[in-house]
């Protein structure tokens, strides 16, 4: 099969546009026509050289949702036609992560999806013969791409592709870290370091777990109207104040908030982000990917006097199981996706959907096939 792509050559160099071949799949593996996809920071970051689980040349991309083309041997959850979100985080239902009912981290395919390939160790993907890496096991910057069957969603075939896709990463992430790993209880106060397509959606959980005081913090102030639509009541930017930006929240707040989020990826805010949680019980919340190699420090006195410091991928959520009541959410107006989209643009203008991203000029700019 022949498929438009993006390809990823090398660190710190725009995505080449080309015709790849995509073979079909293999027993256990379904092949996706994705119709929309988005960039997140993470395709960056990889791309950025980063990453140090990044290979290339690799197809990148993980925000995205499709149209099954065809199943290989054995799977038996998904046909064609059914519409699927990847995921990056996959749901085999029975290795020792699913079952113990405390993770969503499934080890069904970890391996292998981390070294960029299929779980029996080959990729899908080539250009005149060489070989492309997978990524995040979705590679939704392929028209055409391969799963395998535990790393697909089926959602409700009536729910528009072009904004569900967010589902894929962004919205479920933020969503899911205020619900799942911070349990927010109503009347709670909330500080959102990191106002992209994550901390927004944090701020849009924030509220509908009924916090009573939702703090967005941003250095770029353009960012603080959507905070403002999803239900942020306080805007700080780091840039107008002198004092350290955790003494600024406990000022703010009487002793700090109950809960934090760091959804930038800088280990300096992540320590601000556990520092302004209140003495006894304040959480903070990691949702930002930091550079490869870079540690976290606080006092431990921090923790010792009840500040507890969390992480969350894909907001702990189980995307087989709990994915499609997302997108059900979102069709029944109690999720909002629309205003993620900052931008809406043909496939081939990827790269500028990078420049974007970059520039602090986008929140998700959703490029359809
Ligand atoms: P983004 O680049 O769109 O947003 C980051 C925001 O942080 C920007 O608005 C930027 O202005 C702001 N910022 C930068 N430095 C700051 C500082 N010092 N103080 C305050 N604000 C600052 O990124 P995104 O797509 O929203 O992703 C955010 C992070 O979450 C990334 O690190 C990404 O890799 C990570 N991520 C994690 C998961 C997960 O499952 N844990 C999933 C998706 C993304
Ligand atoms: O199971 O060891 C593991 C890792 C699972 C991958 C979770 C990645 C979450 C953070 C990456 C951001 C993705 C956009
Ligand atoms: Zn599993």
């Amino acid at each position: 099969m022949k498929s438009r792509a993006a390809i990823a050559w090398e660190a710190g160099k725009p995505l080449e546009l080309a015709e790849i071949d995509v073979e079909g799949p293999k027993a256990g593996e379904v092949m996706v026509q994705i119709k929309a996809t988005s960039v997140c920071h993470t395709d960056a970051y990889t791309l950025s050289g980063a990453d140090p689980e990044g290979n290339f040349p690799a197809v990148l991309g993980h925000e995205g949702a499709g149209v099954v083309q065809e199943v290989g041997e054995g799977v038996t959850s998904l046909k064609p036609g059914d519409h699927v979100i990847p995921l990056y985080t996959a749901e085999c239902g029975q290795c020792k992560f699913c079952l113990s009912g405390k993770t969503n981290l499934c080890s069904s395919v970890r391996a292998t999806q981390g070294k960029g390939v299929m779980p029996d160790g080959t990729s899908r993907f080539s250009k005149d013969g060489q070989s492309l890496h997978h990524y995040m096991g979705c590679s939704t910057f392929s028209e055409y791409t391969v799963l395998p069957e535990v790393s697909l969603a089926k959602v409700s075939p009536e729910a528009p592709l072009d904004k569900i896709c967010l589902l894929g990463c962004g919205v479920t992430t933020g969503i899911g870290a205020v619900m799942n790993t911070a349990k927010v209880e109503p009347g709670a106060t909330v500080a959102v370091f990191g106002l992209g397509a994550i901390g927004l959606a944090v701020i849009q959980g924030a509220q509908m777990a009924k916090a009573s005081r939702i703090i967005a913090i941003d250095v770029n102030p353009d960012k603080f109207d959507l905070a403002r639509q999803f239900g942020a009541t306080d805007f700080v930017n780091p840039k107008d104040y002198s004092d350290p930006i955790q003494q600024v929240i406990v000022d703010l707040t009487d002793g700090g908030v109950d809960y934090s989020f760091e959804c930038i990826g800088n280990v300096n805010v992540m320590r601000s982000a556990l520092e302004c949680c209140h003495k006894g019980w304040g959480e903070s919340i990691i949702i930002g990917v930091a550079g490869a190699g870079e540690e976290i420090s606080t006092r431990p006195f921090q923790l010792v006097t009840g500040r507890v410091w969390k992480g969350s991928a894909f907001g702990g959520v189980k995307g087989r199981s709990e994915l499609p009541g997302y997108v059900d959410d979102y069709m029944n107006g109690k999720l909002k996706i629309d205003e993620f989209v900052t931008q809406d643009m043909a496939f081939e203008e990827i790269n500028e959907a990078f420049e974007l991203l970059h520039a602090g000029k986008s929140i998700r700019t959703v490029l359809h096939y």
